[in-house]
């Protein structure tokens, strides 16, 4: 095993890395459920094979994409557990098993419990602008909506890979209405807007939120207009490395995605996939937890990951 890597590992990196598999939160999950497939089909004859092939199959699924928490947390729920026990090879496994069902039960619960807490911050009559594609941000609006209260949605696309055009379909078949603007008409709406709802891949100890590119420039428009900006996320979106002064890596992906470099000779292109929202800008977070200051991230990165 140690020779190469199984295929349920090299397949979801695959697909993290292409986006085939996205979404900070689907990410994680999916991560949880590739060491689940790895584990049933593990052919190792001591806990320690196991547990090693298991480390490395962990580090490899973390190195797909450097930005989302969502993945190295989800490794880590896992990994902990199996470390932390002293159960023979059989126990092990099943171990690891229920562990990684636990994360994306856990998940998707926390995901419910978001769009319950966050739908009492939105009124009956509110526009609500959001960015790319959160499938948590979704929650609150979705479970806003099914309230019965009447709300409208702005979404921006999201170039260069347009997650903001799954934003809209998806909220106009659960019935919202729903409007489509480029990245650069942000600011021109914002007047239109009562509430900004985005999701996030990572929050570092002192609150900055880490989402898709472009959503600190809403964040920036949303605090000259004096419109609330808040941020849906799980506490496993909760940067642990920050709390010691860890930074958190912004992916840059292929230039190709912003425009052919072949037709730009001479031309530098850049394409971050993601941007830092300072705390000052950030009204709430809505974790499963409760609803929360940015000011308070470093109480749950303390509470949910101690450990490290
Ligand atoms: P949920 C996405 O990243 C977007 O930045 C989105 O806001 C964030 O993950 C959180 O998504 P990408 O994978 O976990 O599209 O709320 O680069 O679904």
């Amino acid at each position: 095993m140690t020779h190469h890597m199984r295929d349920e590992i090299t397949q979801t990196v695959k697909k993290i890395k292409s986006m085939e598999i996205r979404g900070a939160a689907n990410i994680g999950r999916y991560a949880a459920a590739a060491l689940k497939a790895y584990t049933i089909n593990c052919d190792a004859r001591s806990r320690d094979e196991f547990v090693r092939g298991l480390e490395e199959a962990g580090e490899t699924l973390i190195d797909a994409r450097p930005t989302a928490v969502s993945l190295p947390n989800a490794v880590k729920f896992v990994l902990r557990r199996v470390r932390d026990s002293d159960l023979s090879l059989e126990g092990l496994k099943e171990l690891a098993v229920r562990s990684a069902d636990a994360f994306i039960e856990n998940s998707r619960q926390a995901v419910r419990t978001i769009g319950e807490i966050g739908a009492k911050r939105i009124s009956d009559g509110d526009t609500i602008m959001t960015h790319c594609n959160s499938s948590v941000a979704l929650s609150v609006i979705k479970t806003a909506f099914s309230q019965g209260k009447d709300i409208r949605v702005i979404a921006s696309e999201a170039r260069p890979r347009y997650q903001g055009r799954i934003t809209v379909k998806q909220l106009a078949e659960a019935g919202v209405p729903v409007t489509l603007i480029v990245d650069s008409a942000v600011r021109s709406f914002m007047k239109d807007v009562d509430k900004v709802v985005v999701g996030a891949d990572s929050i570092a100890a002192n609150g900055a939120v880490i989402n898709k590119i472009g959503t600190s420039q809403i964040a920036l428009a949303a605090h000259e207009a004096r419109v609330l900006f808040f941020v849906a996320a799980e506490t496993y979106k909760f940067h642990p490395d920050t709390l010691v002064g860890e930074l958190v890596e912004i992916e840059e992906r292929d230039k190709k995605e912003v425009a052919d470099p072949g037709e730009f000779s001479g031309v530098d292109i850049r394409n971050p996939a993601f941007d830092i929202t300072p705390p000052e800008y950030v009204d709430l977070i809505i974790t499963e937890k409760g609803v929360i200051p940015p000011q308070a991230a470093i109480m749950i990165i303390k509470e949910e990951f101690g450990w490290i």
